[in-house]
């Protein structure tokens, strides 16, 4: 410990731990709802959480690490808005012998040792959900079938691996066509300016599919606004399954919705805990998640957490 420093280390004598969350933004109720559950289950466990919002900026994220770092947090735990670019900010928490975490997203860096886990989705699996359930819908159907895709953050693991996943499935197919493909940041502003310019340069559009659902309802309104009707002109594919998504779900405007679990505040608890005692810890923990069709919407509705 460093008690004498006046106690604002992280590594106190009293056994508690101190931990440096970096997290992404506020883009979406994905977010809302991970911010929620990191700062709850910190409360539950008595860990001390410094707790920064990056706004989705990177040089955010690397500013915040490094005041941890100099503020001897015991352990680090963050949600990499990209996935390239970190290995020197990785290498002084190394060096400073804090470990760090993962959630959520991941990083691409070679040296896995720069990290002790990642604890989160497997946005690749997402993707694939997402195509499957699009390639039965249309089995019957001989026309080719024309997809918009809105993707999330550019660069950010969960856009990168949920375009891949989808790709890999409906590309078996031909006639299955992306016929446009933007980024629209993860947030509903952007996600209802995207559709609503895919929706004038291609009068033909079959279904859209939305990296989360968030950029799903903003393309509601668009869809909406040109007169077109959600759910039935326009068939909707969502990730996340936050409650918003899940109404317009339930209530026909999206089709089918990949769930993405943002409750990962205890499984990080547990793990830092370990991590900070120098435990061995699982190099990746996989959240398990589910799909939900309009019906499933309906029923699980009423006992929707976030
Ligand atoms: O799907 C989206 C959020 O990284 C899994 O980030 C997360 C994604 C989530 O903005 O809504």
């Amino acid at each position: 410990g460093c008690g004498g420093d006046g106690g604002s280390g992280g590594s106190a004598d009293d056994g508690k731990i101190t931990m440096g969350f970096s997290q992404v933004g506020a883009e979406s109720g994905w977010r809302t709802a991970n911010t929620k559950s990191v700062q709850g289950a910190a409360a539950a466990a008595g860990v001390t959480l410094k707790f920064s919002d990056a706004q989705q900026k990177q040089e955010n994220q690397i500013k915040a690490i490094r005041s941890y770092i100099q503020q001897k947090v015991d352990v680090i735990a963050f949600s990499p808005v990209v996935e390239s670019g970190w290995d020197t900010v990785l290498k002084e928490a190394k060096n400073a012998s804090i470990p760090v975490i993962l959630t959520d997203r991941a990083v691409d860096s070679a040296d896995t040792s720069l990290y002790k886990t990642f604890l989160g989705s497997d946005f690749v699996e997402e993707g694939r959900k997402a195509g499957t359930w699009l390639t039965e819908e249309f089995k019957d159907s001989k026309d080719p079938v024309n997809i918009v895709e809105l993707q999330g953050t550019t660069g950010s693991a969960p856009a990168n691996d949920r375009k891949a996943g989808f790709a890999e499935v409906i590309g078996a197919d031909p006639k299955f066509k992306v016929i446009a493909s933007q980024t629209g940041d993860f947030t509903r502003a952007k996600g209802k300016e995207v559709m609503e310019a895919f929706l004038k340069a291609n009068p033909d559009i079959d279904v859209l599919y939305a990296h989360n659902d968030d950029m799903g309802l903003g393309a509601i309104e668009a869809i909406e606004g040109a007169g077109k009707v959600p759910g039935k002109d326009i068939k909707i594919i969502t990730i996340d399954a936050v409650k918003d998504g899940m109404q317009a779900l339930a209530d026909g405007k999206i089709s089918y919705i990949v769930e993405c679990s943002p409750l990962l505040g205890p499984q990080l608890m547990d793990l830092a805990a370990k991590a900070v005692k120098g435990e061995s810890i699982p190099a990746r923990v996989v959240t398990e998640e589910t799909t939900f069709t309009q019906e499933q919407a309906k029923e699980a509705l009423p006992s929707r957490q976030y």
